[in-house]
């Protein structure tokens, strides 16, 4: 199995913790930002990572987004479960998810560009990096107004999370895609001190997730 990533996006971190926590022994293949479409559009039609390529003989080329990711390998790895059996259960989870995927991983970006184009420029202060934080900022748009915005977001993400303060599974009682999800899809704001200190919690759960998925953990985090 070989999933094509980029080696810093929060979202193929989200398909790694997957994989590992369901074992799966897999390689990684990470694309050149810039030249990633010329290999993912005739792959997959679409241009963005994770892309999982299972070499499985009778099953599918290529499976191109996080969220279709968790459903092929639940479907053809169902132990250990990411998925709930009880409808309700599942319902949470995946709009949970969903939700992470959809407003809360954009948000994240938008807040960690913006920090390492200010505050966060030394954390590496290499040309080639800055570059490539420049070239993120003009793809997505990233300025003043819809930092604030995502800001927003990113509170009320917090303010939902604090489920992690009391419990240790945001559904249910095991983990599930919402808890991979909210690991990933916040990690990259462990570089922000401001976060860091304002929500341990969410980075303690972090943590406790890469490990249980035998995930290095991200930059930030064990450092
Ligand atoms: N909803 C998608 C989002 C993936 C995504 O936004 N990936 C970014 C990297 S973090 C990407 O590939 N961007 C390059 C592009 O859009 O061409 C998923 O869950 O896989």
């Amino acid at each position: 199995m070989l999933l094509l990533q980029f080696s810093t996006s929060h979202y193929c971190r989200k398909a790694r913790l997957a994989l590992g926590y369901k074992g799966i022994s897999y390689q990684v293949e990470n694309l050149t930002p810039g030249l990633h479409t010329l290999k993912l559009k005739p792959l997959t039609g679409l241009t963005t990572v994770p892309v999982l390529l299972p070499q499985i003989e009778g099953q599918p080329q290529a499976i191109a987004d996080s969220t279709e990711i968790f459903k092929y390998l639940e479907h053809n790895y169902p132990d250990p479960p990411l998925f709930f059996v009880d409808p309700h259960l599942q319902t949470q989870a995946a709009l949970l998810e969903d939700w992470l995927d959809e407003s809360i991983g954009t948000a994240t970006r938008f807040v960690y560009y913006q920090f390492r184009s200010g505050d966060g420029k030394q954390i590496d202060p290499s040309l080639s990096s800055l570059l490539v934080i420049r070239v993120v900022c003009w793809q997505y748009q990233i300025n003043t107004a819809a930092v604030e915005l995502a800001k927003t977001r990113l509170k009320t993400a917090f303010e939902v999370l604090e489920v992690w303060k009391e419990r240790l599974y945001l559904v249910g009682d095991r983990i599930s895609i919402a808890d991979i999800a909210a690991a990933a899809l916040l990690s990259p704001l462990a570089l922000i001190p401001e976060y860091r200190q304002s929500y341990p919690w969410i980075f303690d759960r972090t943590t406790e997730i890469h490990n249980i998925c035998g995930e290095l953990l991200p930059p930030g985090l064990g450092d």
